[in-house]
């Protein structure tokens, strides 16, 4: 499934996209799976709340967080044997597995203002990846994914103040003048695997009645000894939990706030060891 272009492109980039990971009938699958979930029931992780009435497209499809310490589906789909062989293929050796979000992202949803995954994850030594799976065609009108090429191998910025009324998170990284943010346009079973520093995030849904809906996992490089404490326990590639130290400073990848929410601006004083180890 992964080829050497794929890990020539990954290293050059900070991401790569595998095509049809997923068949179309796994995919329908989880688009069912979650959109009962989530029509039937608050878990832990909703944050936001869940308010069916509500103007704001994303308090009536908020999105789902760690579905894996309750859910058997999101626990075997974050361990899937393909997403391994891809990781592993990418980094040099298995992961662990620390996170799983589903986003639901309907029409006139804000996106995710652009950021960096381990100035949350804050992995040590090395980074994290992410496995973003898309459950529906994912553009430029829906909201895809954005990301700035090559910036894996920039440190863990210092934050901005996000526009609020375009994303759902109060900060962002500022990007150099001349770089480029690239539309990652994906179908369905799709999964873009990507770096833990490369900057990345989405802007918002303009259509009136598509979902741009992603299952997505988090993972740590093999050779990491501590991560954020929201993402213990980390989990081998088989499920079984293991022991690593807390990192400081780590946090709730993407932290809610309202459109008209005060902003937040976090200093990052923390500084990536090794991050292309693997690399
Ligand atoms: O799906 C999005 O809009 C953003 C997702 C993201 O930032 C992530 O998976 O780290």
């Amino acid at each position: 499934m992964l080829t050497a272009e794929h890990k020539h492109f990954y290293d050059q980039n900070g991401y790569v996209i595998v095509k049809h990971v997923f068949g179309a009938d796994e995919v329908a699958f989880y688009r069912d799976h979650y959109m009962r979930l989530r029509a039937t029931g608050t878990y832990p992780g909703d944050d936001a709340g869940v308010d069916i009435g509500s103007a704001d497209p994303l308090k009536r499809y908020p999105r789902m967080i760690h579905m894996h310490r309750w859910d058997d589906t999101s626990l075997n789909w974050m361990i899937d044997r393909r997403l391994n062989a891809c990781m592993t293929g990418l980094l040099g050796r298995e992961p662990y597995a620390v996170q799983t979000m589903l986003y639901f992202k309907p029409a006139g949803a804000r996106g995710q203002a652009l950021h960096q995954d381990n100035y949350y994850l804050r992995v040590q030594p090395g980074t994290c990846m992410a496995a973003w799976l898309a459950l529906d065609s994912c553009d430029e009108a829906n909201g895809c994914l954005q990301v700035v090429p090559g910036s894996h191998t920039w440190p863990i910025l210092c934050t901005t103040q996000a526009d609020t009324t375009r994303s759902f998170t109060s900060v962002t990284v500022p990007i150099p003048p001349g770089a480029e943010t690239r539309p990652i346009i994906m179908d369905p079973g799709d999964v873009m695997f990507f770096n833990g520093s490369l900057v990345h995030g989405s802007f918002p849904n303009t259509t009136t009645d598509r979902f741009r809906r992603s299952l997505i996992g988090h993972y740590i490089q093999g050779d990491a000894e501590q991560v954020g404490r929201w993402y213990h326990p980390a989990l081998r590639m088989d499920g079984t939990p293991l022991e690593l130290d807390v990192s400081p400073g780590g946090m709730q990848c993407g932290v809610w706030v309202e459109q008209d929410g005060q902003p937040e601006i976090e200093v990052s004083g923390f500084v990536v060891v090794d991050s292309n180890a693997k690399e």
